[in-house]
């Protein structure tokens, strides 16, 4: 099986790619990247990959490398929801246009597609909301971020309904492990701590966020390949609920630090309050379970890997600190 993996040097896209060296040595990988500041391809060693340099809204490139592929993972996009804020542009570029031009090649080719999508697209709940997003939460996105991956997905149903094309759509709650960008909240804390600088929490730090070790997300995107129906969105997360303090005081915990050695800043324009998901239907029509639903025993695990690999994050940080400091975060 030939399957190309677009964002495949980013933090998912490298976990992904890691996973399916390991647990399906059949597979013959192809990564699609524009390595844009998010992209490490250092993140691809010792996976056997090829990496092709380029962008997945460059139409003959794309009709070019879907001909030659059984299945396209879709997983390139900007991905940061502060960096939207400042500059929605590529936002739009990437995440609407690129995934056309994706759509439009597996339509040429009769290729099956998988697409990549975030529990943003249905919006935030209130803290004492008793509901979880569900597949039939109607969309309500916040920003430029979240607003341009919930028009990717209506693009992805719309080709189903109107070409034909055999395609799944995932919508994944947070993130965290090893090779995600130091901008994100996690790995941001992790290497403030590890480079001296205090950790920055956003206003009271009382979002809540449903955390899910990346092993376990791409471990469901292999189940939906698998078994998934076409036309069908699987939302995926491990009951990983957490407020952004109480996240942030374990990793001070974890790392040795008195558990309030950090500051709040500015928060972020738009926050969503809170992200939860109902993930019934993967696990009681596919069989999926996640497999490390223990975020200390995880954030443990990631606090080390950190550690471990200065040299895969130390030339980006006083930039991405340096970006922060700009609008006082
Ligand atoms: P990331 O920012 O770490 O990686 C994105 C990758 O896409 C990078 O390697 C980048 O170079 C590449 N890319 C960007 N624009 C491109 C273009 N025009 N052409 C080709 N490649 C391009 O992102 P991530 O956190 O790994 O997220 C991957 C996917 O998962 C995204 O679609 C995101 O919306 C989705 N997602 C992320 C999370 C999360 O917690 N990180 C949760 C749910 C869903
Ligand atoms: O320094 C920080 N301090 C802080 O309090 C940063 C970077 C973030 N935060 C807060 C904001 C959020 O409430 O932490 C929470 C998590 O922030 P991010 O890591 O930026 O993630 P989020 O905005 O929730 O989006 C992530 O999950 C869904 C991914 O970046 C998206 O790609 C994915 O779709």
């Amino acid at each position: 099986m030939r399957v190309l993996v677009t964002g495949g040097a980013g933090f998912i896209g490298a976990n992904f790619v890691h996973h399916t060296h390991l647990h399906r040595p059949d597979v013959q990988v192809t990564v699609l990247d524009k390595l844009t500041y998010a992209a490490n391809p250092a993140s691809l060693q010792g996976t056997g990959a090829q990496l092709v340099h380029g962008d997945i809204a460059d139409a003959q490139l794309v009709d070019r490398l879907v001909a030659d592929s059984d299945l396209v993972v879709h997983f390139a996009a900007e991905s940061h929801n502060d960096n939207s804020l400042r500059d929605p542009s590529p936002f739009v570029q990437t995440n609407l246009v690129g995934t056309f031009t994706i759509l439009e090649a597996v339509r040429t080719h009769g290729v099956r597609l998988h697409h990549i999508s975030t529990d943003e697209v249905y919006g935030d709940l209130e803290l004492d909301d008793p509901a979880k997003f569900t597949p039939d939460t109607p969309y309500n996105p916040s920003s430029p971020y979240s607003s341009t991956k919930a028009g990717s997905d209506l693009l992805v149903r719309a080709w189903v309904r109107s070409f034909g094309i055999v395609a799944t759509i995932s919508n994944c709650s947070n993130n965290y492990g090893p090779y995600q960008h130091i901008e994100k909240f996690i790995p941001r804390q992790i290497t403030n701590v590890l480079s001296d600088l205090k950790p920055k929490l956003y206003g009271a730090g009382e979002n809540v966020r449903d955390w899910i070790h990346v092993e376990d997300h791409n471990a469901a995107v292999w189940t939906i390949i698998d078994r998934g129906r076409s036309g069908e969105t699987y939302l995926i997360g491990a009951d990983g609920e957490r407020n952004n303090k109480d996240v942030l005081e374990l990793i001070l915990e974890l790392m040795g630090k008195p558990t309030d050695a950090y500051e709040h800043v500015t928060d972020r324009a738009g926050h969503d309050l809170r992200y939860a998901i109902d993930a019934g239907k993967l696990r009681d029509e596919l069989g999926w379970a996640p497999r490390y639903p223990d975020l200390r025993a995880g954030l443990e695990q990631t606090v080390a890997w950190y550690t471990a690999h200065r040299d895969w994050w130390q030339a980006t940080k006083a930039a991405t600190e340096a970006r922060y400091a700009e609008v006082g975060q």
